[in-house]
């Protein structure tokens, strides 16, 4: 049993054969308790940050005095909730079973999984014995995951000025309903050598994903940016619709393909004005896919007093070089031209597969044979 300290006195009585001291007739001395309380812990209910941590500590026998129990409170290793300075002790009352260890856990805003609080009364042998030493309980976050947005499928080049690419630009959840497509286009997209002509949904009337539409100016590499939002109340401000704000910028550079390229190689300085003549069609490299030769014969050439008869690969397995044949109409100069092309969808235009334009024009006159004389 816990008690108190107590006084023991020890008083000489009269007897026969000896005289009892007037002086010091007793003697007393302090006697001390041996039994401790013994004490445990239980962990209370799961608790959520901004809100309390408890934990039951009882202590039996009753103690006699106040007794306080020393504590260590921890958390999980990768766990943010404990306050900087949680309590290091908790007093049972005396005469009392029981005290309540409170934490008081402290909200932050940051999303983060569930984590643990974990509290275990540290040995004092003097004081009290420990029975259970340590409890857990499980701390749950309050905290929404924070708005993202990654772009998807952005070409590694672009062909230029007015030759316009695409990307898909998705936000990891839908964003406020009154976000407008304008307001992505003009407002929270930007583009340096470019301009952002279009940001379109995916899917009617859901505002996670969108196709944007991006025109380069020039022949300059182009970086489009989507900024991250700080105030939900700005123009262009991308938020959910319980208001947490983009937290992260994104950006995608678009390097500016080096410009395709043609020349004429060996073109004849005249022609004899009955038969056809040949020279070769030379792009500035092999690019990838398959020009069709009825493009070349047919409709991309402009020529002035004749018409190409024949186009076709020098080596067959690529599109680089290529021999042209052109039947002049009269004894007159031939002028044939390959004309640049702005609009790879307009009837003629020599363009990769991959919608690179043909970027300079090349031209040239061949004389026709000198008058008989
Ligand atoms: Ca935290
Ligand atoms: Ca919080
Ligand atoms: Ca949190």
């Amino acid at each position: 049993m816990d008690e108190r300290k107590g006084i023991l006195t020890a008083t000489l009585m009269d007897g026969t054969g000896y005289a009892v001291s007037k002086t010091f007739p007793d003697a007393a001395f302090i006697a001390r308790d041996n039994d401790v309380p013994v004490v445990s812990i239980a962990a209370g209910e799961a608790a959520t940050e901004g809100g309390t941590a408890e934990f039951a500590i009882t202590a039996a026998p009753v103690p006699a005095a106040d007794l306080e129990v020393s504590v260590s409170v921890t958390q999980g290793p990768d766990d943010d909730f404990l306050p900087d300075a949680p309590p290091t002790s908790v007093t049972i009352a005396a005469a009392a079973t029981e005290a309540t260890l409170s934490v008081e856990l402290p909200d932050d805003s940051a999303d983060e999984p569930d984590g643990v609080v974990t509290a275990t009364i540290l040995a004092h042998p003097d004081s009290y014995e420990v029975a259970t030493a340590s409890a857990s309980l499980t701390v749950h976050d309050n905290d929404q995951p924070p708005l993202t947005a990654a772009f998807h499928d952005v070409p590694a080049e672009h062909w230029g000025k007015g030759f316009e690419f695409g990307f898909l630009l998705e936000f990891s959840e839908d964003l406020a309903r009154e976000l407008s497509s304008a307001t992505l286009r003009d407002h929270a997209l930007a583009a340096t050598n470019a301009t952002v002509t279009r940001a379109a949904r995916v899917v009617k009337g859901e505002n996670r994903r969108w196709m944007i539409t991006v025109v380069p100016e020039s022949g300059a590499d182009v970086t489009v940016t989507l900024a991250a939002t700080t105030d939900c109340s700005t123009a262009g401000a991308l938020c959910t619709e319980d208001g947490r704000p983009l937290s992260g910028s994104v950006s995608a550079t678009v390097a500016a393909a080096p410009p395709l390229k043609a020349e004429f190689v060996d073109m004849p300085k005249s022609h004899d004005g009955t038969g056809v003549f040949e020279f070769e069609l030379r792009f500035s490299e092999d690019f990838p896919g398959r020009l069709p030769y009825t493009l070349l014969r047919d409709e991309a050439f402009r020529v002035e007093r004749g018409a190409v008869r024949k186009a076709g690969r020098v080596d067959q397995d690529q599109n680089q070089r290529w021999t042209i044949a052109v039947r002049p109409d009269s004894h007159e100069d031939v002028t044939v031209e390959l004309p640049a092309v702005t609009d790879c969808d307009a009837p003629g235009a020599v363009c990769t597969e991959a919608g690179r334009p043909l970027s300079n024009t090349v031209t040239a006159t061949v004389e026709g044979p000198p008058p008989l004389t």
